[in-house]
């Protein structure tokens, strides 16, 4: 008798205690919203009691009918729907529904907030999220995905409780320049590989999408004027493939699909060095007008455009004028690296006069490190990857500085001897030394102010797909949009990694071909 009620008992606790457990697994809610795991760790967030829970027939309610409303708006309603099943309407004006209510209040006039901050309020009764424009909507819509469950980035119906806990997020980033690097020059890669990793970054609030067009091994975008560019140029790459390029139609729905999430695509040609492709396709920029051999291996610093000759200034601007003409946003990235076969005194003035044209052509000029030895105007800008000397110099002359040192940022860095893709040049970037390191205090003499942002860049010498791509991008690119975004003094690796680790869910449901660092204890 007295055995039997105890083994009922103990049956009851474990009935209990499943069901417990199945509740859990089901919401998955942080216990308050401070405890959320969310990268970029916002700037402030106070908890208070209860929770929003989204439910069928949600309504997403914008002030006004502005079109650009309605599309972030639209782009909202696309990530709740699959997932949940609430067929989540639209509603421009009327009257603010009571409950269930997810309202998006752009033209806040919040200076703290700037161009991209949000505040957003949850209550019991409704989700606001305020900003000053759209932009600072659609960064705040990816901390919304962020503090639903996992599942809501599921493309099919899940079961789930879909609720946040009640408080206060106040947010805005530490730096205006936030970007990845692409090149799909080394391997070429298609639009819907570039879009797959547009999403990839919006998701963590980067803005800016690097793409590195042209190198010896490969021209990638259509110039009318130019057709032997993509003819000739493009047909190869690393290891002797097909290659391929973009038409100028495929690149502009590439460029509009980036700003649809409030990213801006730098489209960078690489010279003097890194021509071979060029120097392949047409034979006027070579000294004695015969065209070089394409070229398939890895090495760098071989090509050069002639510095001396008018034909090449006259190809540059062409390049440039057709390249400004589909790049909506300030920058043209005209490299300038390991050009180690054009002489000191030639370089300095080609970066020069390549500077006039982009100018000329109504951009600004970015340029890799080494073009501080030329003497640059304010409004460009040089990317610091390989010595700190040049960044330096580059402050010395007024211009500002993005961040992508190479022993911290380098996507195509190995984590460790035994990753198989990858190189090794620049060390080890295993995930805590990626996080490790503050743009404001990594190189002596410069300071937050002369750093316009960080970039991440994945060189692709031996990366060949998408899922390779991710490989070596996930997890590194969460902790460059963190360092990006987020205070210094807000960010530790300690409690980076355990957000990290949270993240597991999230990119087994985004099927995310990550790598599984042991660094982090992934959940
Ligand atoms: C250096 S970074 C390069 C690239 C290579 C990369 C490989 C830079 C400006 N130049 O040409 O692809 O190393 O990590």
């Amino acid at each position: 008798m007295m055995k039997t009620s105890i083994l009922r008992f103990i049956l009851v606790l474990n009935t209990l205690f499943l069901a417990f457990n199945l509740i859990g697994a089901h919401s998955s809610m942080a216990s308050d919203l401070t405890k959320a795991a969310l990268i970029p760790k916002p700037v402030s967030i106070v908890a208070s009691a209860g929770h929003f829970e989204l439910k069928a027939n949600a309504v997403i309610r914008i002030e006004e009918k502005s079109t650009e409303m309605q599309k972030v708006a639209g782009y909202l309603s696309g990530i709740l729907n699959p997932a949940t099943g609430f067929n989540v309407q639209v509603q421009a004006g009327g009257d603010v529904p009571s409950s269930n209510c997810i309202l998006l209040v752009s033209g806040a006039k919040n200076d703290q907030l700037g161009q991209e901050g949000y505040e957003l309020t949850i209550t019991k009764e409704q989700i606001k999220l305020e900003a000053n424009n759209p932009e600072g909507i659609f960064r705040g819509i990816q901390t919304i995905r962020q503090l639903l469950p996992a599942r809501i980035e599921s493309r099919e119906l899940q079961q789930v409780s879909w609720k946040i806990p009640a408080g206060t997020i106040v947010d805005y980033p530490a730096y205006s320049y936030r970007g990845s690097m692409l090149d799909v020059a080394r391997h070429f890669f298609g639009p819907n590989d570039v879009k797959r990793f547009i999403d990839l970054m919006a998701a963590y609030k980067m803005n800016i999408l690097h793409m590195h067009l042209a190198d010896d091994q490969g021209w990638r975008i259509e110039i009318k004027s130019w057709p032997a560019l993509t003819e000739i140029g493009s047909t190869t790459q690393v290891g002797g493939g097909k290659g391929g390029f973009y038409t100028q139609e495929v690149y502009k729905d590439l460029v509009q699909y980036a700003a649809d999430r409030y990213i801006t695509i730098v489209p960078e040609i690489d010279m003097p060095g890194h021509t071979n492709a060029a120097l392949a396709s047409v034979p006027e920029l070579n000294p004695d007008n015969q065209p070089t051999k394409l070229y398939s291996g890895t090495n760098v610093g071989f090509s050069t455009l002639q510095t001396n000759k008018e034909f090449t200034y006259k190809f540059l601007n062409d390049v440039i004028r057709e390249l400004a003409a589909m790049t909506p946003g300030p920058w043209i990235h005209v490299g300038g690296d390991e050009s180690h076969v054009t002489k000191k005194e030639d370089y300095i003035p080609f970066v020069e006069k390549v500077q006039e044209i982009v100018l000329a052509n109504g951009k600004l000029m970015i340029g890799w490190d080494e073009t501080t030895l030329s003497a640059l105007k304010p409004s460009t800008v040089a990317q610091y990857w390989s010595k700190a000397e040049n960044a330096t110099r580059g402050v010395s002359k007024g211009v500002k500085i993005i961040m992508s040192p190479a022993a911290k940022a380098y996507l195509d860095m190995k984590y460790n001897p035994k990753t198989k893709l990858g190189l090794h040049w620049a060390g080890y970037i295993e995930v805590d030394t990626g996080y490790k390191w503050d743009p404001a205090q990594l190189v002596p003499g410069i300071t937050k102010e002369n750093v316009l942002g960080v970039e991440c860049p994945l060189w692709s010498e031996t990366v060949t797909n998408i899922s390779e791509i991710e490989f070596l991008v996930f997890p590194r690119l969460p902790g460059y949009a963190e360092i990006g975004w987020t205070p210094v003094t807000e960010r530790t690796w300690e409690t980076y990694k355990i957000r990290l680790g949270n993240q597991a869910e999230r990119f087994k449901i985004m099927h995310i071909n990550y790598y599984p660092s042991q660094k982090v204890s992934w959940k």
